[in-house]
């Protein structure tokens, strides 16, 4: 495939024609990643999470400035979690890190969250080997932490930057239950405003909840606006990396990840099989009045369906 040996080049208009191809599920796209999957695992995946207006996208804009004059490949997927067509959050987030908008070596690219149904991770794991295997050094997510979907989103980075403000009340408290879990660093910003301390007393006591643990979360303020904090930042990243690796954790953080990734895999392959020769879709309605009225009970029924499924399946083998 032409679009392959491109993007290995790491030329820029392929990098971004196979993020498209990647993102609507085209129907080359399984053989694309196939052919590049041999070339991935240089590079280190960041995930920036946090809550809207947070200034993830501002750090991040500053980070890439440290990274660039370290001479790294830097690229950034924004995830856009309104809808394919808002455009909102991505402009904001393009605008935040314009400073980087000539140089051929920062990738800075919106994906949609929603509208893909089911595929969306599946999809920035894609968009990430693409960008791997295309020689970028450091390759960061952006996607704001709510809901389970940007959970999973941001659980392919190796190393998780939670964003977190003073002021946000209860949001810390929605937030604890599903980010606040994920995060490794704890980025505590816009440490110009008041109420810098009482968040970090009250992230460092949520932190003393977790109990032990040798690789301890570091908790760095920053001000992004002002560039304060965002080298000391680094440093700590580039720190807990290390450790992250020295560790092992970091190989079973990326072999829970393959792992997941294999469940996924399977079941939206299964699944595709089975709903085509069910015709799930079509009949689905029908079944669903025949399990409310009781004529039908759901466990033999579908028991039966499947075992004549896979009696058809194998007379079918059988015959080739
Ligand atoms: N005072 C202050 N303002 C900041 C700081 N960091 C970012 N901001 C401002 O906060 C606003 C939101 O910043 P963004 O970087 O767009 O935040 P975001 O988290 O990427 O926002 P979404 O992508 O929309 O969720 C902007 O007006 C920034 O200039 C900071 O450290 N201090
Ligand atoms: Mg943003």
């Amino acid at each position: 495939m032409e679009l392959v040996d491109r993007v290995l080049k790491g030329e820029i208009r392929a990098v971004a024609k196979a993020i498209t191809l990647v993102e609507n599920g085209h129907p080359d796209k399984e053989k694309f990643i196939d052919s590049i999957y041999s070339k991935c695992g240089n590079a280190v995946v960041w995930g920036v999470t946090g809550p809207p207006g947070a200034g993830k996208s501002t750090l991040v804009d500053k980070l890439i400035d440290q990274e660039r004059s370290k001479g790294k490949k830097v690229a950034v997927i924004a995830v856009d979690p309104s809808s394919p067509f808002s455009g909102g959050a991505v402009l904001g987030d393009r605008l935040r890190m314009q400073s980087h908008a000539t140089d051929p070596n920062v990738f800075i690219r919106s994906m949609a969250s929603r509208g893909h149904l089911g595929g969306v991770a599946g999809n920035t794991t894609d968009a990430v080997r693409v960008l791997d295997a295309a020689g970028y050094d450091l390759i960061i997510i952006e996607s704001i932490g709510v809901g389970q979907t940007e959970i999973e989103i941001i659980e392919v980075a190796d190393i998780v930057l939670l964003v977190l403000v003073p002021g946000m009340g209860d949001e810390i408290q929605a937030l604890k239950a599903g980010v606040m879990e994920i995060g490794d660093i704890y980025i505590l910003n816009k440490k110009d405003h008041d109420g810098i301390e009482k968040l970090e007393a009250e992230v460092n006591y949520m932190l003393s909840l977790k109990g032990y643990d040798e690789l301890k979360n570091p908790v760095v303020l920053t001000s992004a606006v002002e560039n304060i904090g965002i080298v000391e930042l680094t440093h700590t990243i580039e720190d807990y990396y290390s450790r992250l690796k020295t560790s092992n954790r970091l190989t079973h953080k990326r072999k829970k990840r393959v792992r997941e990734e294999i469940q996924h895999l399977l079941i939206s392959k299964i699944m595709t099989v089975i709903n085509k020769n069910l015709e799930t879709e079509k009949n689905i309605d029908h079944w669903a009045e025949k399990l409310i009225s009781g004529e039908i009970s759901p466990y033999s029924f579908f028991n039966q369906k499947i075992k004549n499924f896979l009696e058809e399946s194998s007379e079918n083998a059988d015959t080739n």
